[in-house]
């Protein structure tokens, strides 16, 4: 493959985006003359920390799908640019769990491997999210995660082994720049998970229903001034309702709304007595008592939908467009419930930004 070069005017537009909100920063010219010197010598520049730090953070603030950005500028950034093996990339992405779930009080935090380059693509990860359950697929169907069967058999077919339960771990699938992909179990102590059950039935646990504490997307580039960053996992905490109204409820994934009804003895025969509306909201309060109760951080949708209407009025205030994409920051229960779902939004994209690359 032929790598591009950077492209020297966005590059240009995000130096003067970080001098401009970073008054302190020192000599804009002269930076500016800089990257202009290394773009044309070398094909691409190299970020300071500083710009890295902001540039992820400015990311996070540019994603239109998400609600939870009004603590964009708390986003914890690890440096990792220098590693330079796939089993320094896995070792990396253990760290990074451990790091930001710090036993259950999460920390969002962003570590960012090599960019590409003209000379060298960056290191992937095949995994879309740093922790996944596997999904094997049986003559009675999925067992696991029906999501993740494409992802757990290149595990296998790269010689992992597993105990085909409902929620295992997938190892990390490193792809580096150059050779195999590497395979890596993520050790047991660094992913942290929540039992569930639900504060008025005893018979919830029996479901054995669990989730992980930290979701932390792994497949998104992080593009900051021309550069991409392909490999740049990153990870707040949960708002309920991922869990409780998709992961656990889709009829495509693990899709326990018919078992949840039935334990609780609801009328199933017609859509009218609304059962799967009951069941879900039940599911989600299990996940919120249960995630609560271990000391893990959650947030419900609905003071997540307030302090999304407080980080847009502090947008406003600070002069500029937040953009946002009405059908992802509505939440998947109760939207007309809460404040963001009767108003629109400017779904412009800006940079920097995470985006989805097809491999
Ligand atoms: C999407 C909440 C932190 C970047 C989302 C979604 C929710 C959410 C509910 C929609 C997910 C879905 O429907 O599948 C939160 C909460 C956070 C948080 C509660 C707590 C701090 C972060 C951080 C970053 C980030 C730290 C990046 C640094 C994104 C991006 C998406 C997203 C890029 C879109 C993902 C996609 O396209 O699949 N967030 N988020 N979020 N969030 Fe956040
Ligand atoms: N719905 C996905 C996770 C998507 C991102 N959500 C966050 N991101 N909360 C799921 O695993 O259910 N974050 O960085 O906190």
């Amino acid at each position: 493959v032929i790598e591009r070069t950077t492209d020297l005017r966005e590059a240009e537009r995000f130096i003067r985006l970080y001098h401009a909100e970073n008054s302190s920063a020192g000599g804009l010219h002269a930076r500016l003359r800089d990257v202009a010197r290394d773009v044309a010598r070398y094909g691409t520049y190299t970020h300071t920390y500083e710009e890295l730090e902001f540039g992820a953070q400015v990311a996070w603030r540019n994603s239109n799908r998400c609600i939870g950005r009004l603590y964009w500028r708390s986003l914890k950034v690890r440096d990792r640019r220098q590693v330079s093996t796939a089993e320094g990339v896995a070792l990396e992405c253990v760290a990074h769990l451990r790091d930001a779930t710090a036993s259950g009080k999460i920390r969002p935090t962003v570590t960012v491997l090599p960019p590409d380059t003209p000379a060298l693509r960056g290191p992937r990860l095949l995994n879309d999210q740093l922790v996944r359950y596997a999904g094997y697929r049986t003559s009675e169907g999925v067992v696991g995660d029906p999501r993740n069967v494409a992802l757990t058999e290149t595990a296998r077919a790269l010689g992992w082994r597993g105990r085909g339960g409902r929620f295992d771990v997938l190892p990390l699938i490193v792809q580096p720049a150059i050779g195999d992909p590497l395979l890596c179990n993520v050790p047991g102590d660094a992913v942290l998970e929540v039992p569930l059950v639900h504060p008025d039935y005893a018979w919830f646990e029996e479901l054995g229903l669990r989730w992980h504490a930290v979701p932390a997307i792994s497949d998104m580039c992080l593009e900051i001034g021309g550069i991409c960053y392909p490999c740049a996992p990153f990870n707040g905490w949960y708002m309920g309702t991922e869990i409780g109204a998709r992961n656990l409820a889709d009829s495509d994934r693990y899709d326990q709304l018919p078992v949840v009804a039935e334990r609780l003895g609801l009328d199933t025969s017609t859509e009218r007595t609304l059962w799967r509306d009951h069941a879900l909201v039940e599911l989600n309060v299990a996940v919120l008592h249960s995630f609560e109760r271990a000391g893990v951080t959650v947030t419900d949708h609905h003071t997540e939908s307030r302090r999304f209407l407080t980080h847009l009025s502090k947008e406003e205030k600070a002069g500029r467009v937040c953009p946002a994409d009405w059908s992802w920051i509505v939440p998947p229960l109760s939207g007309s419930a809460t404040p963001v779902f009767h108003r629109y939004y400017d779904n412009s994209v800006l940079t920097p930004a995470f985006v989805h690359h097809g491999r």
